[in-house]
């Protein structure tokens, strides 16, 4: 498979610039979308789709293409926008999200190029991610699974049987991230169930762990892109990010998780993101 033309990675922070400004219009649009999960992972997203993955929009189905499953399906407003932007399909599309005859839902689902299997389901993408880099394995393919999960996430049981399995059978191309914006659904995930220290318990778990500022695609890119870690085994990123990042009235709270942008927030959201545009 050819190597598909990537970004300067300077040019990886107005990638995501675009990629929030498309998010934030979707929640505006009649269904609303999880907003606060979406940009808390936009920087991990342009650092994959834009210097990390090796995929071609012009054959979305090559069997040697890098595998990414986005297991916090409900941040799917912040996939589209990036599969758009990356040329999987057209910007303009982005406008029917959650619009009768959309394939643009609530949820990923395969019908929209790029997207490699329905989720929205929590607690699932990391066994996923497993059996796609098992059959890899068993086709002498050296191609790398991505799975992307949410912090909250982690307190399903299925999350932990799967790093288990991941580490026993020693899937070094298996790569997981975890969007650590200490938010879930109701409150502060620490509040609900502490996780801490994250970071040793996937070690104990036998992975190879790193800590990464989330919101900056060229660290994420450079972690990202030199893994597996350690060889024989799988590696995580603990991204630390910010729920609602990038929008001063809703970072950093709950209430961000899923929201309909009324036009005055709207206005609002697309102000704040050109301004801190224009700062970089
Ligand atoms: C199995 C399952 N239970 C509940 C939900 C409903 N739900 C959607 S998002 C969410 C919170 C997820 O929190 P987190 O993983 O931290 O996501 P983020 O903060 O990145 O939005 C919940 C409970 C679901 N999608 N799947
Ligand atoms: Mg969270």
């Amino acid at each position: 498979m050819t190597a598909t033309p990537v970004l300067e990675r300077t040019s990886l922070d107005s990638v995501a610039a675009r990629i929030r400004s498309h998010v934030v219009d979707m929640c505006a649009g009649p269904e609303g979308g999880h907003l606060g999960g979406a940009l808390s992972c936009t920087d991990v997203l342009a650092a994959l789709y834009f210097s990390v993955l090796n995929v071609n929009p012009w054959r979305p189905d090559d069997p040697d293409r890098d595998r990414f499953l986005l297991s916090k399906g409900h941040a799917a407003v912040g996939l589209y926008a990036t599969l758009a932007e990356r040329g999987f399909f057209q910007v303009e599309e982005l406008a029917g999200y959650g619009r009768p005859g959309s394939r643009l839902m609530g949820h990923p689902v395969r019908a929209v190029p790029g997207v490699e299997l329905p989720t929205g389901s929590l607690g699932h993408g990391l066994a996923l991610g497993c059996g796609f880099a098992l059959a890899a394995r068993y086709e002498g393919r050296s191609l790398r699974n991505f799975v992307l999960l949410g912090d909250g996430e982690l307190q399903e049981g299925s999350v932990w049987e799967a790093a288990i399995a991941a580490a026993s059978l020693r899937l070094d191309r298996l790569v997981a991230v975890v969007d650590r914006n200490g938010l879930q659904l109701t409150g502060p995930t620490d509040g609900i169930a502490p996780m801490e220290p994250l970071a040793d318990r996937w070690r104990s778990f036998g992975w190879a762990v790193r800590e990464a500022d989330g919101h900056d695609p060229d660290e994420l890119a450079g972690h990202l892109g030199s893994a597996p870690w350690e060889p024989g085994k799988p590696s995580v990123l603990i991204a630390r990010t910010v729920k609602g990042q990038g929008l001063a009235f809703l970072a950093g709270r709950s209430a961000s998780h899923y929201v309909k942008l009324s036009p005055r927030n709207h206005a609002r959201a697309v102000r704040g993101l050109r301004a801190a545009e224009d700062a970089v």
